[in-house]
């Protein structure tokens, strides 16, 4: 297994690109769930970076299709230059957010750490939507909706520029990335999907063909190059296991299936950057959320059952 044992933990307080309040308490509720000592009764060094700082949420309407574009700018870029220097030592960093217009920060700076280093770069999105949104097809403004568009170069480009990246040349190419998971898509963004030629397992997908046929095929085509970045939407959970998000959609994968998930992205040994986003405490049961959130990180990180040990 070639996983990083060394992880950091970076927390992301906001809710700046949601649609509702209260992820901003995520990264709080993962540490009171355990997630540090849950990694280290997996031999994982651990180190607790604590939390970014960025602006607050003013919580006002869109403008020109964006709510709070300056603000999620803002702390996109402190979310960068903390990836980006937690993988400059080597290190895998773990970004507890927040909601998931994060991503863009995180990935963008892995996809910058994959350019320099010459490692080909694969992303899973583990969500029930597929944050592929622009300005003209939100139907919200909410940019947490908006994330794998901006990555792929569509987006304003305070958010495409990350990371040194452009329009002409963006952080990812939409051939990098497998959808799982997916169950609630805008009508233009679904246009916009198939446009670009998205990989999206979605439930029906699942469904059909099961967890296992669908993680092997999202799993397919790596080698011992490539840079495998799980960006975790907890709200990928059926909302009977996670209650705990702004944006629940019935009907997705149970205990069972994630957990399965899990342990087959783990069996890779590729995996090397993380993020856990969305969770929100506001809305959650005691932080049932939470914790099943840390139980199935674990599963990242190779917990399984004593027949694979
Ligand atoms: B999440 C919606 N498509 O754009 C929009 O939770 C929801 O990061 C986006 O996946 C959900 O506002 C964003 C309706
Ligand atoms: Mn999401
Ligand atoms: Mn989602
Ligand atoms: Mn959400």
């Amino acid at each position: 297994m070639t996983i990083l044992r060394s992880v950091s933990l970076i927390g992301a307080p906001t809710d700046i690109g949601a649609g509702a309040r209260g992820a901003s308490m995520g990264p709080e509720a993962l540490r009171v769930a355990g997630i540090r000592e849950a990694l280290q009764s997996h031999g994982v060094d651990v180190q607790d970076r604590g939390n970014l700082n960025g602006p607050y949420n003013p919580w006002l309407p869109p403008v020109d299709g964006y709510r709070h574009l300056a603000e999620v700018t803002a702390w996109n870029q402190a979310v960068h230059d903390a990836v980006y220097a937690e993988l400059r030592q080597g290190r895998m960093p773990i970004l507890l957010g927040g909601d998931h217009c994060l991503g863009l920060g995180s990935i963008s700076a892995v996809a910058r750490h994959c350019r320099e280093a010459g490692k080909k770069l694969r992303v899973l999105w583990l969500d029930a939507h597929a944050d592929f949104n622009t300005s003209e097809l939100t139907p919200s403004g909410n940019i947490h909706g908006m994330p794998v568009a901006c990555l792929c170069g569509f987006g304003p480009k305070e958010l495409v520029g990350m990371g040194g990246f452009s329009k002409e040349s963006p952080a990812i190419s939409p051939k990098w990335v497998r959808q799982i998971g997916i169950r609630s898509v805008d009508e233009g963004e679904k246009r916009f999907v198939h446009e670009q030629d998205l990989e999206v397992f979605d439930m029906r997908y699942i469904d059909e063909m099961g967890m296992r046929h669908t993680m092997e095929l999202a799993l397919a085509t790596l080698d011992a190059n490539t840079h495998l970045h799980v960006s975790f939407d907890v709200d990928f959970l059926d909302p009977a296991i996670a209650p705990g998000v702004g944006t629940t959609v019935p009907g997705g994968p149970t205990y069972r299936e994630a957990q399965l998930c899990m342990e087959m992205i783990a069996d890779t040994g590729l995996m090397a950057s993380l993020d856990v986003m969305e969770l929100n405490p506001a809305l959650d049961e005691k932080n049932k959320t939470g914790l099943v959130a840390v139980d199935l990180i674990e599963s990242l990180f190779g917990k399984s059952t004593l027949m694979r040990k």
